[in-house]
């Protein structure tokens, strides 16, 4: 639903792996609240956090926002997809510490390991074109990506988190750093709390894209206020959503397309503390439609359990039972008959929306795939065999498979599906 409505676009970019291109001062200080690194605090280690950086370079919208300052949004990270030798923007995600970045599970989900080698994160950028750049981005790659146990794209976006876990520490200096997570203790925020959303999203609903980081701010509402403004769209706002909508002289301030998985933070003292994790809305800028946040109040204890590795890594896959064959199921509804061929979930009937599937492959007994059938609404719902992505008319015929097989289907039009024999 939500999704499909409203974030179709970034989902839409996701499941194809064709990514998107898509401060102000005079916040209210609140004494009293206690951020993560501060005293008392559950998390120790990041002293820094939270302090916006400075840079030379002062150019001077996500929706009316305006440019930002090089520099000053350390902890805002741009996720990117590699798309024939060029990265493109998909998602926002912010450093919470030198080796992880909090992002939106809906940003996340969908990185198998062919995507996952092709992902980016691109820290103390701010123009679209580097040679615009004074400070030099640096690139990381993702180790893990761990998505909130109660995420699920087809039940409102609730729980709209993911972690990744870079490959090695973002370096931080005057340009990079991190965000103050609030304490596991910290009572939920004001209704009025003025915050700042930033991103590289669209300036507008399927708007242009601006050249450098835009931020904006934004008032948190009230979760009533809230629900019944999307009441009139049948949709629920939850415990750990957040609302927060803005207005300038120029309109209303809001995220939008490509802003998902960043940052909403606000000030504390003289700390910028994350609030919320941008997620969805009925559109960009709609007065009667706030932005909705995934609440970082109600994901905090996961992401500390995860950042302290009291959530241990998933353990590799239990070894699959290949039974001599060269591919076997290891998860979704994907089958295989008992001519050792493999089918869609449900085919020779339509396969369901939104389904994935990862088959495992046997490189010792893998032989080129001979297709016996094959038709999937293209371009969205594909295979993905050797990392190529197949949909449509074409099946990855005469291909011998050397990795792990991924379906995935979109939440839109079915067909019949596929299947796929061993060649003989
Ligand atoms: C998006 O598609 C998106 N106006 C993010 C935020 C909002 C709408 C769409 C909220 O990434």
């Amino acid at each position: 639903m939500t999704c499909q409505v409203y974030c179709q676009l970034c989902l839409f970019i996701l499941l194809l792996n064709l990514p998107l291109y898509s401060g102000t001062p005079g916040l209210r200080a609140q004494p009293g609240r206690r951020t993560a690194d501060m005293p008392n605090a559950t998390h120790a280690g990041m002293a820094s956090c939270g302090r916006v950086g400075h840079s030379t370079k002062h150019q001077n919208r996500i929706v009316h926002g305006a440019n930002s300052t090089e520099c000053k949004w350390k902890w805002q990270v741009s996720l990117r997809s590699e798309v024939n030798g060029t990265a493109q923007h998909f998602c926002g995600g912010t450093l919470i510490s030198e080796k992880w970045v909090l992002t939106a599970g809906h940003c996340s989900a969908f990185l198998n390991d062919c995507k996952m080698a092709k992902l980016q994160v691109v820290a103390g950028g701010w123009h679209q074109d580097p040679k615009q750049d004074t400070h030099q981005r640096v690139v990381r790659r993702v180790k893990r990506v761990v998505v909130h146990p109660s995420f699920n794209v087809n039940s409102h976006f609730d729980f709209d988190f993911g972690l990744l876990e870079l490959e090695s520490p973002m370096p931080f200096d005057d340009c990079i750093g991190s965000v103050c997570l609030p304490s596991t203790d910290s009572t939920n925020l004001r209704v009025g709390t003025s915050c700042e959303v930033t991103g590289w999203g669209t300036l507008d609903m399927q708007g242009a894209l601006p050249n450098v980081l835009q931020h904006a701010l934004v008032s948190t509402l009230s979760p009533d206020a809230c629900k019944q403004q999307y009441a009139k769209d049948n949709l629920t706002i939850t415990e750990a959503m957040l609302c927060a909508s803005g207005r300038t002289v120029k309109g209303v301030t809001d995220a939008c397309q490509g802003d998902s998985g960043g940052p909403l933070v606000c000030l504390e003292g003289e700390r910028f503390v994350i609030a919320g994790v941008i997620s969805w809305g009925h559109g960009c800028g709609e007065a009667n439609f706030p932005g909705v946040y995934a609440r970082v109040a109600s994901g905090i204890d996961w992401i500390q359990s995860v950042l302290s590795g009291r959530i241990a890594p998933e353990p590799s896959p239990a070894e699959v039972d290949f039974r001599g064959r060269m591919w076997a199921v290891a998860s979704g509804r994907c089958s295989i008959d008992e001519d050792g061929c493999l089918r869609s979930p449900g085919y020779p009937d339509n396969y369901g929306s939104r389904e994935k599937c990862r088959i495992a492959v046997n490189p010792a007994a893998a032989s080129p795939i001979s297709v016996d059938y094959f038709a999937t609404e293209e371009p969205y719902d594909h295979l993905e065999v050797n990392c190529v992505p197949y949909s449509g008319k074409h099946g990855p015929n005469d291909i011998v498979p050397n990795s792990d097989i991924y379906w995935m289907a979109d939440g839109s039009m079915q067909d019949k599906g596929w299947r796929l024999c061993p060649k003989p």
